[in-house]
């Protein structure tokens, strides 16, 4: 049995349908991030970053007890060794799933990330941010594009590469982007998004994302902003362990 620790975002998306597609015995542990669930002290043990999503493999195969795994690029190499699925076998393919799954955990995550932070959260006038983290976004598409334009998945097969992108292209629009001026991707999309697991995973009450993950723009309470982006976030990485 695997728990995941899980909030309706882009990267818990990936975990779960993960989980979904390989077909593990899983459970959902659902944290509010808005009310700081991932800042609580037990949490430390599974994830010193007290970042969201992380897993607790209890019967992983060295048999040594549970084993915490949080990043989302390490939990998704973990689930397709454990399960051997979703990762080509022949090493060029290898190489090209981990070199996407790095892409996006050292690039498309981040960068969409800080533009989807600036277009959603910051005070009006933030120009600049929002168009330095809109032209790398576009910048990104663009090679995902480029490389998507000759390859039906990201490492030739579909993969942990794809499952890692997939949901981080779900909004877009909130950087004033049209997901269909990129053909390639905009095909790689709609098939990804038709996969059994991946409808299982949108369509799920426990799993779909809520509009208050995605609406454009979010004013929130100064409790919630020290939740997310203050005080708060650095008091429980400095707390001592429960
Ligand atoms: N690099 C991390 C990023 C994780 C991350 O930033 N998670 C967000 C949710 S998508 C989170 O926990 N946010 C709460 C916070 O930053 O306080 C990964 O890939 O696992």
């Amino acid at each position: 049995m695997i728990d995941l620790h899980y909030v309706r975002t882009s990267n818990g998306l990936k975990i779960a349908i993960m989980l979904e597609e390989i077909e593990l015995d899983y459970r959902i542990i659902e944290y509010d991030i808005f009310a700081g669930d991932h800042l609580k002290p037990q949490f430390k043990a599974i994830n010193p970053n007290h970042k969201l999503p992380a897993i607790v493999d209890h019967a992983p195969e060295d048999g040594e007890g549970a084993m915490p795994i949080f990043e989302t690029g390490a939990i998704l190499l973990y689930l397709a060794e454990k399960s051997g699925r979703l990762i080509p076998s022949a090493p060029r393919r290898r190489m090209e799933a981990l070199q996407w799954l790095a892409w996006q955990i050292s690039g498309l995550g981040p960068m969409l990330g800080q533009g989807y932070h600036f277009a959603r959260y910051a005070p009006e006038g933030q120009d600049y941010g929002i168009a330095r983290y809109t032209r790398e976004a576009r910048r990104l598409l663009g090679v995902l594009n480029y490389r998507l334009s000759d390859q039906p998945f990201l490492a030739g097969e579909y993969s942990i590469a794809d499952i890692a992108c997939w949901p981080w292209l779900q909004n877009v629009g909130n950087l004033d982007i049209d997901r269909a001026e990129f053909p390639a991707i905009q095909r790689w999309w709609d098939g990804i998004a038709a996969r059994p697991a991946v409808q299982r995973v949108v369509r799920s009450s426990t799993t779909e994302v809520p509009t208050a993950y995605v609406q454009r723009r979010m004013s929130l309470t100064p409790a919630q902003w020290s939740n997310l982006f203050g005080d708060k976030l650095l008091d429980a990485v400095a707390s001592p362990d429960p």
